[in-house]
């Protein structure tokens, strides 16, 4: 039993986003980030007394001040597009695919223009073949964001902890770009919600077994928020495999303001630990008055997408370290895969911060 319930911002809607299958070299494999996710963490939270908020349709302006409208624009038309065009009949394939990505590889220094079908233009945002876009995409990301909006004015309005239950996550999404699974950057929006209502130094601290490179991103020049993440090392071939490594720290007014600590594949609770109370130190001792944790649980031993081996024990042990910052906080749901233990991992975490409170 948790001695303090926790606002829990949920929404029915993101259940809608149903991917089906990853395109992963080249094949459809079973896909991960299951509609389902949300039900086992539902299940496990409302079983421990938290309190069940259902989100309502929110504002565009914090998500727009993290993400450019010619990326919302093709997430909220995709599906759409894609039904008018010839791809089911014509390959069976009722869901958005990239086939190729007009990076520097291809454009060359040609002055290139967005491509008018659908298969080709979808490069233009999607930098993978995993994470796609079909019939309710969109409603299930957009009101991811109105959870991640929520949870952040329930903190601004005096909370000291409340959890967003996003899905699908968010922390691999970029200014103009998606991927990894991820839409909307959920977590980029709640930081930007908790400047709105006056927090003037925002710390994202990331447990995500995968280093989010959106967030990263979005805030990489910026000294207003920082960034820090622990992750498996990308450099042992792990998502997102091109950035992630310890010496990116941050550039221009945002020099010193983002942090990586990669850990080598198999690492367990101890150095994980070791990790996350280096960036809770690291965004109190900074002086951020507004906390966002970026509540990825598939750094679990269990989890089928990472090597990590941390246990329940270790997220309740992050949650208190986190927690112990004092800082009024907003947890956002990223990854976590495993069905059978994610909604205790998570419910771990969050009696471990509220512990703190
Ligand atoms: C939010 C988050 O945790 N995103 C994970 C992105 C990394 N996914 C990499 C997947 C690599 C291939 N997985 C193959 C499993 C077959 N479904
Ligand atoms: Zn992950």
């Amino acid at each position: 039993m948790s001695q303090y319930a926790v606002p829990v911002v949920w929404s029915p809607e993101t259940r809608r986003h149903d991917p089906r299958h990853e395109v992963w070299v080249g094949v459809p494999t079973e896909g991960t980030e299951r509609a389902d996710r949300v039900d086992a963490i539902l299940d496990a939270l409302r079983h421990r007394g938290h309190q069940l908020v259902e989100a309502t349709p929110q504002p565009d302006d914090a998500m727009l001040a993290v993400h450019d409208v010619e990326l919302v624009e093709f997430l909220r038309t995709a599906a759409a597009r894609w039904a008018e065009g010839p791809y089911a009949d014509l390959v069976g394939q009722e869901r958005v695919v990239p086939y190729l990505f007009p990076t520097p590889a291809m454009t060359a220094g040609l002055p290139a223009r967005p491509a008018v079908a659908i298969h080709a233009d979808a490069g233009r945002f999607a930098y993978d073949t995993m994470t796609l876009v079909g019939p309710g995409t969109w409603e299930a990301a957009r009101s991811a964001v109105d959870c991640a909006i929520q949870a952040a004015q329930l903190v601004s309005e005096g909370a000291g902890l409340a959890y967003a239950l996003c899905r699908p996550p968010g922390h691999h999404a970029t200014w103009s770009g998606f991927g990894g699974s991820c839409y909307l950057n959920n977590a980029a929006v709640a930081a930007a919600v908790l400047r709105q209502y006056g927090g003037l130094k925002v710390g994202i601290v990331d447990l995500d077994a995968h280093q989010g490179n959106g967030t990263a991103s979005i805030f990489y020049d910026r000294a207003d928020v920082l960034y820090g993440s622990v992750h498996v090392d990308p450099g042992a071939g792990w998502f997102p495999h091109v950035v992630g490594y310890a010496d990116e720290t941050g550039t221009g007014p945002g020099a010193g303001a983002t942090r990586n600590l990669p850990l080598p594949e198999g690492t367990g609770d101890g150095p994980w630990l070791a990790a996350v109370a280096e960036l809770a130190g690291w965004v109190k001792d900074a002086g951020c008055d507004r906390l966002v944790v970026s509540l990825g649980v598939d750094a679990a031993a269990d989890d089928p997408e990472s090597p990590l081996q941390v246990t329940a024990a270790g997220y309740r042990e992050a949650g208190r370290l986190l927690g112990a910052t004092g800082l009024p906080a907003v947890a956002v749901q990223e990854g976590g895969y495993h069905l059978a233990t994610l909604g205790g991992l998570v419910a771990a975490y969050l009696e471990g911060h509220a512990a703190s409170l």
